[in-house]
């Protein structure tokens, strides 16, 4: 069967979805094709820490409501290292706030808000294929319901993550891979338990990484370094939260609140950057084109930033027939790429224990947490990346 649209949008992970919804409050049609149902794309958790600017992106197109009432807007966050806590002053520094709000929420309040405009989203696709792109005939096929589907359309969208097909369908060739695998995962944990700190807490010790999270008034997400092979049943309960303890150590008595844990699973850590981002009429957006590590909370945010700048850019041409966006899109979106791939590796070699690493590097690190903690530029330039770079910065 075949259908036309304006844009095809493979993906209805947070930069699919996303970007349908802002195609369509500039009047722009899209279909988005997703191979995973409805019900597994909106429990799979994830990210939990919204940018200052992806805040305002869900508030300012009108899916922010539910963020605003059951997110937790923080202004700092804690450094715990030589049994020690060491506040950073977000707000005080850069005039900026995080909210703490669960990815699969932001999915699930964008996939209503699609539905409820009529959206044309296609759970369980299978056997998506795109082509076209490079010759001025962009289509996308897959089978959906016992159909085979064969979508004409101006542009593709690959917002397909990081094991999608949309940029292992781009010519090797014509691709420029950047990247870095780090010799560690993290073990994360969601418990229900009520979060015992107000504010979220990033711990280097000997031990290894440790990060308390949260995702509401009564669900705390934690995360453990652990061997990049490690499988979740290697770590019962009981193991965890003692860990967590040594490691989150500061010296104040305090340790998180224990209680059922809910949800177990390990993430591999690498930074990866695919260049460039535009293939003809293929554009890759978020984990699609580009990895990073957790340390820096970076990867939801940039997936948003990427969809606001293509959304703008074909929204632009739709309306005016003017190109310059689309031809920028790239370069655009690859300067906060970057600048989001280094402060991710930052944080991460300097908060986490390296299996290689010798006593100099260890005392680089030591000399790197100092630093923060006791230099108020330093502490800044930690906040600004932290809160995210404001989207028109440059
Ligand atoms: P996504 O991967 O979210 O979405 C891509 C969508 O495309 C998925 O729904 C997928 O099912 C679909 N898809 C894939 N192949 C397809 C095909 N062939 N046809 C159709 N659809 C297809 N970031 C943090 O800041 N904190 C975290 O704790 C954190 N944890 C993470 C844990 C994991 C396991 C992963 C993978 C990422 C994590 N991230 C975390 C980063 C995460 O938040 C991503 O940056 C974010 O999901 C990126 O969004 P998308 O680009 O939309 O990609
Ligand atoms: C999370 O809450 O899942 C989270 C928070 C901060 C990070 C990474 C993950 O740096």
């Amino acid at each position: 069967m075949g259908i036309r649209t304006q844009v095809a949008i493979v993906g209805a992970g947070p930069a699919g979805l996303m970007l349908s919804h802002l195609l369509h409050r500039a009047g722009v049609a899209s279909i988005v094709l997703e191979d995973r149902s409805r019900a597994y794309v909106e429990g799979r958790v994830r990210a939990g820490v919204l940018e200052q600017g992806t805040a305002d992106l869900l508030r300012g197109s009108g899916v922010g409501e539910r963020m605003e009432r059951e997110g937790l807007v923080h202004h700092g966050i804690e450094l715990r290292f030589d049994g020690r806590a060491h506040r950073i002053d977000v707000t005080a520094l850069t005039g900026r706030s995080i909210t703490v709000y669960g990815q699969q929420e932001l999915v699930k309040d964008l996939v209503a808000a699609r539905a409820a405009a009529g959206g044309d989203m296609r759970f369980e696709c299978a056997q998506v294929a795109v082509d076209g792109f490079l010759e001025g005939q962009p289509r996308v096929t897959c089978r959906h319901e016992g159909c085979d589907l064969e979508i004409e359309c101006d542009f593709i969208a690959g917002c397909d993550g990081f094991h999608g097909i949309c940029r292992a369908s781009i010519a090797p060739g014509a691709l420029t891979v950047h990247e870095r695998v780090y010799p560690f995962a993290w073990l994360g944990i969601l418990a229900q338990a009520a979060p015992s700190h107000e504010e979220l807490v990033y711990a280097h010790h000997e031990r290894g990484f440790a990060l308390f999270s949260m995702r509401s008034r009564s669900l705390t997400r934690l995360y453990l370094q652990v061997p990049p092979d490690d499988e979740p049943a290697q770590w019962e309960d009981g193991r965890i939260w003692d860990e967590l303890d040594a490691r989150l150590e500061g010296g104040d008595g305090w340790r998180p609140a224990r209680g059922e844990v809910l949800e177990k699973s390990v993430t591999g850590m690498r930074s990866f950057v695919a260049e460039p981002m535009r293939h003809g009429s293929l554009f890759l957006a978020g984990d699609a084109a580009h990895i990073v590590p957790p340390t820096g909370a970076k990867g939801l945010n940039l997936a948003m930033a990427d969809v606001r700048v293509l959304a703008a850019a074909l929204s632009k041409w739709y309306a005016t027939g003017d190109a310059s966006g689309v031809d920028v899109y790239s370069a655009t979106c690859l300067e906060r790429v970057w600048r989001a791939e280094h402060f991710s590796w930052w944080m991460t070699a300097m908060l986490h224990r390296f299996p290689e690493g010798d006593s100099f590097q260890r005392r680089l690190q030591r000399a790197q947490l100092e630093y923060v903690v006791s230099s108020r530029h330093a502490a800044a330039s930690l906040a600004e990346n932290y809160a995210g770079l404001p989207f028109d910065v440059r």
